[in-house]
């Protein structure tokens, strides 16, 4: 069987800290690539193996790093399959790396999950890798207690979950992607919740077997320290006021089972890139 998901570390001191990620995967027969790639001390590395993901028919990779934590977001820079960010804990608790992933850049997401949640990384791969399997999802319901009630189906498709009254999806048409805000049956395998920040983890409704992203949005009495107790589960988060990177990450999933968003989110993203060399070539002009 095909090894669908990587679990890359920026050190081998972060693999004691993230044990029960490899004995979940273990448990349920999953296989998986292990590897150190450190996004200072060899980055060379870590970014041609980045490339390569895709090739190698990954699906997914996790990316777990302590301190100011590069991995997860360089990983993401140079492919396009999705890639969870697992913040680990060092000397400064957590936090330091938990900040330095979650909040990517408009334009380049990946998903974060709590510090040093590994069960939280598994489930969240698990069923980004396996959504065409339902042999191994009922095995993760199974073991998790929940209900596999959401299909793949024939269509690229999301839930959105919002008390905004008005939201700019123009990026969704873009990327090919159909979508339905509010609906009162859930069709879809990704749920994506928008809200303010305090509404959060409230209005996350869903026990099931959904793909949940989470973008939250900025709320100026909210103290960001807390979001080392509000991020936590198998639940992806984007960073603060990012809707459209959860709109991309929803892409890049569904970008390994249809073809015509994963072509729309590369012609987006070498979008972003020209852009970025018009203007580095615009001010070296001036
Ligand atoms: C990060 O620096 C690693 O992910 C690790 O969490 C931390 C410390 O690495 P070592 O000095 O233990 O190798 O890049």
């Amino acid at each position: 069987m095909n090894k669908y998901i990587e679990i890359r570390t920026g050190s081998d001191s972060d693999i004691p800290k993230i044990n029960s990620l490899y004995t979940f995967l273990d448990d349920l027969n999953i296989s998986y690539s292990r590897r150190i790639l450190s996004a200072h001390r060899t980055p060379h590395e870590m970014i041609q193996e980045a490339e390569k993901l895709e090739k190698q028919h990954f699906r997914v990779s996790i990316a777990a790093a302590g301190g100011s934590a590069h991995l997860a977001g360089m990983t993401a820079s140079e492919t396009s399959i999705p890639i969870i960010a697992l913040p680990v804990k060092s000397s400064l608790g957590g936090i330091d790396a938990l900040l330095s992933m979650i909040q990517m850049p408009p334009g380049v997401p990946n998903g974060c999950v709590g510090i040093n949640d590994s069960i939280g990384a598994a489930i969240l791969a698990l069923r980004i890798a396996y959504l065409d399997n339902s042999e191994i999802r009922n095995s993760l319901a199974t073991k998790l207690g929940t209900k596999v009630n959401v299909n793949l189906g024939n269509l690229p498709k999301v839930e959105i979950i919002t008390d905004l009254d008005t939201l700019d999806t123009s990026l969704l048409d873009i990327l090919k992607i159909t979508y339905s805000i509010n609906s009162k049956q859930i069709s879809s395998p990704i749920v994506i919740y928008i809200n303010d920040i305090s509404k959060f983890p409230k209005c996350i409704s869903t026990k099931d077997e959904q793909i949940s992203i989470i973008a939250p949005l900025k709320n100026d009495s909210f103290n960001l320290i807390d979001l080392e107790y509000l991020v936590l589960g198998p639940y992806a988060w984007v960073g603060i006021d990012r809707i459209n990177n959860s709109y991309l990450f929803a892409a890049q999933i569904l970008g390994i089972y249809f073809e015509e968003v994963r072509n729309k989110l590369k012609e987006y993203k070498s979008k972003l890139y020209q852009e970025v060399l018009h203007k580095d070539l615009k001010i070296q002009q001036k």
